[in-house]
């Protein structure tokens, strides 16, 4: 029996170092993966276009396919906006670009995902200034999302990418007092590698606050292709009784091809473990 929602990253353009298997033919891409039994895409893009967003609604409604998450750190990669910038423009720069992401998410039926753009505290900065700036920007977002009844989840990242909330204890703290429904915890076992003691208690602990989770093994290839251990973390989530998706968002090792089937076909065959 098929439980796990699970989708993949697929961007329109993205470096060639970020994880996303499939990096351009968007629309060809979608009716590939729905083959390898994939039951969503997790849509990752710099800038919403409104025409893009009704074709790809239309096409996956056709094809009973859902667009779970929207993913936004492109608008960090490509524009260098951030919650938590030196600068006021560019912060309100951030949150209008977020607001349009809301405005796709709300059109798709998505969760937007707040990685990269939250951003990161500057060498020698005042915490809490950058913290101020990160809360304000932030509720401006989820004040317009709330009227939308979008989801919103915030990514927990390692110490290599940003330096504010690389641990989901960190991360759910921040997300229960800043007091929004619809803001979850979001999890990505590449980064839990890095940075969490033990990622079954990491999970466990972390209970109804979470809302969305990446899959990518140790060295950022398709589950299965490292060291992390896997049945471990769905035994986890099933546990929390974890009703979201699983979005594998890894980088090519072999073809995109090969590599997201055995992605699909490892996190079912787990699945099949736990829930026999
Ligand atoms: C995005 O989901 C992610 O995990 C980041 O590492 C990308 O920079
Ligand atoms: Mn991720």
């Amino acid at each position: 029996v098929k439980k796990m929602k699970i989708s993949i990253a697929i961007a329109n353009e993205a470096p060639a170092a970020y994880p996303a298997i499939y990096k351009k033919d968007l629309f060809e891409t979608v009716r590939k993966i729905i083959e390898f039994g994939y039951d969503g895409i997790e849509w990752h893009l710099r800038r919403p276009c409104i025409s893009e967003t009704v074709k790809m609604e239309k096409l996956c409604n056709s094809l009973g396919m859902a667009v779970n998450a929207i993913g936004t750190g492109m608008a960090c990669l490509y524009d260098g906006f951030t919650l938590m910038h030196d600068d006021p423009e560019v912060r309100q720069k951030a949150v209008e670009r977020l607001k349009e992401f809301v405005d796709m998410a709300a059109t798709l039926g998505s969760t937007v995902i707040i990685g990269s753009m939250k951003g990161k505290i500057p060498p020698g900065g005042d915490r809490d200034t950058y913290v101020r700036y990160c809360i304000d920007s932030l509720k401006a977002v989820l004040d317009y999302a709330g009227g939308k009844a979008v989801p919103v989840v915030m990514e927990v990242l390692n110490r290599y990418e940003t330096n504010f909330l690389n641990t989901v204890e960190q991360m759910d703290e921040f997300v229960t007092k800043a007091g929004y429904t619809l803001l979850k915890v979001h999890i990505d076992t590449f980064h839990m590698n890095i940075e969490e003691a033990d990622m079954y208690e990491s999970i466990i602990k972390s209970g109804n606050t979470l809302g969305h989770v990446h899959f990518a093994d140790s060295n950022r290839y398709h589950p299965g292709a490292g060291h992390i251990d896997f049945k471990s973390v769905m035994r986890a989530l099933k546990e929390i009784n974890y009703q979201g998706w699983i979005g594998v968002e890894c980088m090519v090792r072999d073809n995109a091809d090969t590599d997201s089937r055995k992605a699909v076909e490892f996190i079912r065959s787990i699945e099949s473990e736990l829930y026999c």
